[in-house]
């Protein structure tokens, strides 16, 4: 318990991962901007400035059943009576048409990015920098070779690991790393604690570790995908019963402030029954927790 208090002591917050809102204005026969870019979590708001017009969701003859069905998604009126409507996007890496029905050439698009990210690590002087790396799932790493570096691998696993397990040398990836094969990423899937090495030179200690974090709902201490009481109860009795730590510790700091203390169960309380402020990013939907802070999300 001191220990990890100690940690928390070297947190740093921040906050990244706020959501944003994008505004579009309807002005007589034409909206502005046509397309935006936004992440999961965004809110898009169209405004009325003049005329009247009827947002669908979808495009024009789009085919029935699929997102680009007319109306799909939203279909609303905005004029002056109904001056703005306001959607939520929460699934990523999709394309969402829109249009005005009144105007049908009026077409536009928003564009939901993926919320992964690519990672880098330095290969140099007989070793991986970071030397640990603490990701989520679905994040890249690049290594990548510093110029007249001699010859290195990037090799999963560690000498003498279990076959058949990630630790096997070479089950996820056996890579050279060298001036002539200067860059190698490997996307990871799913969680996992990967010591990686480098098979020339792991006896002079040239060794990385991997930590593929969980993605999340903030709140949810214990992982059911729902928040409720529970949560609350769990993170209150981690915090004053000395019941275990729970895997996802990250999914406890309500506040995203790096750590873990009474106002994260009392703001999920607060949240739950008395319409106070959400939990921050990522919520409502799973995502990762782009904030630095000490705080792991395991499994
Ligand atoms: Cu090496």
């Amino acid at each position: 318990m001191l220990v990890f208090a100690s940690l928390l002591m070297l947190s740093v917050s921040g906050d990244v991962a706020n959501a944003e809102d994008h505004a579009i204005n309807f002005f007589v026969s034409a909206f502005l901007p046509t397309s935006v870019i936004i992440e999961a979590g965004d809110t898009v708001t169209w405004n009325w400035v003049a005329g009247s017009h009827e947002l669908r969701s979808g495009i024009p003859g789009g085919a029935a059943g699929t997102p680009d069905e007319p109306g799909a998604i939203f279909s609303v009126t905005i004029d002056a009576t109904n001056p703005s409507y306001t959607h939520f996007f929460m699934e990523m890496s999709v394309i969402i048409g829109f249009f005005d029905a009144c105007n049908p050439a009026q077409i536009g698009s928003i564009t939901v990015l993926d919320d992964t990210l690519i990672f880098e690590v330095t290969v140099v002087d007989n070793s991986y920098i970071p030397q640990t790396i603490e990701i989520f799932e679905g994040d890249t790493i690049r290594w990548v070779h510093e110029p007249m570096e001699m010859l290195h691998t990037v090799t999963s696993g560690f000498p003498g690991g279990m076959p058949g397990t990630i630790e096997e040398p070479g089950a996820l990836f056996d890579e050279e790393s060298s001036d002539l094969n200067p860059i190698f990423e490997y996307t990871f899937d799913s969680a996992m604690d990967l010591p990686y090495f480098c098979i020339p030179h792991v006896q002079f200690g040239m060794i990385g570790d991997v930590v593929v974090q969980d993605r999340f709902v903030r709140g949810d201490s214990d992982r059911d995908g729902v928040l409720g009481i529970g949560d609350a109860i769990m993170s209150l009795g981690f915090l004053f019963q000395g019941v275990t730590a729970p895997n996802c510790l990250d999914a406890l700091d309500v506040s995203d402030d790096g750590s873990i203390d009474i106002a994260d169960p009392v703001a999920l309380l607060g949240y739950l029954f008395s319409s106070q402020a959400a939990p921050a990013a990522p919520f409502p939907a799973e995502g990762p927790d782009r904030t630095a802070d000490a705080l792991l999300c395991r499994p």
